[in-house]
Formats: C-alpha cells, sequence, structure tokens
C-alpha cells in the first residue's frame, strides 16, 4: 500500500484534436474526467485553449492545461462529453 505522501502533485496538459471533416468543430462547452490508477480528476472543463482563441474547430489542435492535481498514476481512460450549446455552422 503506498503512503499518502507519495502521492503528488502534476500538471496535465490534454492536447484535442479536432477533426477536418465538415462540420468537425463545435462551439459547445466540452468537459472531461481522466481516470487513473489512483483515481479519477473530477471535472475538468475544457474551457480555455491555449493555441486557439475559439477553440474545437476543425483540423485545429487545442491545448488545455490542468495545474495542480493530484497524480493519478498511469492513465486507465477518459470520458469527454459536451453540453450540444450551439447548433449552427460554427
Ligand atoms: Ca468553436
Amino acid at each position: 500500500m503506498k503512503s499518502l505522501d507519495n502521492v503528488s502533485d502534476t500538471t496535465y496538459l490534454v492536447f484535442v484534436k479536432t477533426s477536418d471533416k465538415f462540420m468537425a468543430g463545435t462551439d459547445a462547452n466540452v468537459s472531461m474526467i481522466l481516470f487513473g490508477e489512483n483515481g479519477d480528476s473530477g471535472v475538468l472543463e475544457l474551457s480555455n485553449s491555449r493555441t486557439h482563441f475559439d477553440k474545437f474547430e476543425k483540423s485545429h489542435t487545442d491545448e488545455f492545461e490542468f495545474p495542480n492535481l493530484l497524480s493519478l498514476g498511469n492513465l486507465l481512460k477518459v470520458r469527454i462529453w459536451h453540453d450540444n450549446f450551439g447548433k449552427k455552422f460554427n
């Protein structure tokens, strides 16, 4: 069993590549949860892209930084979803 002293803060960088297909982009609010061997991250909102002001556009790669999260160990899966905001050409 690991001591809690071994659980350290870390920074996760998340890169999201949006497809180049027609209408691939979105203006919806996108959230995610990272699951690792030490637990999960809680809900992370992909709200501030470091690479694009208008995020999740066709062919873009957006970069999101989440500092000071507890280290999750090896990552097992990710759950990602959006709220369907902005159903239009965007
Ligand atoms: Ca967008």
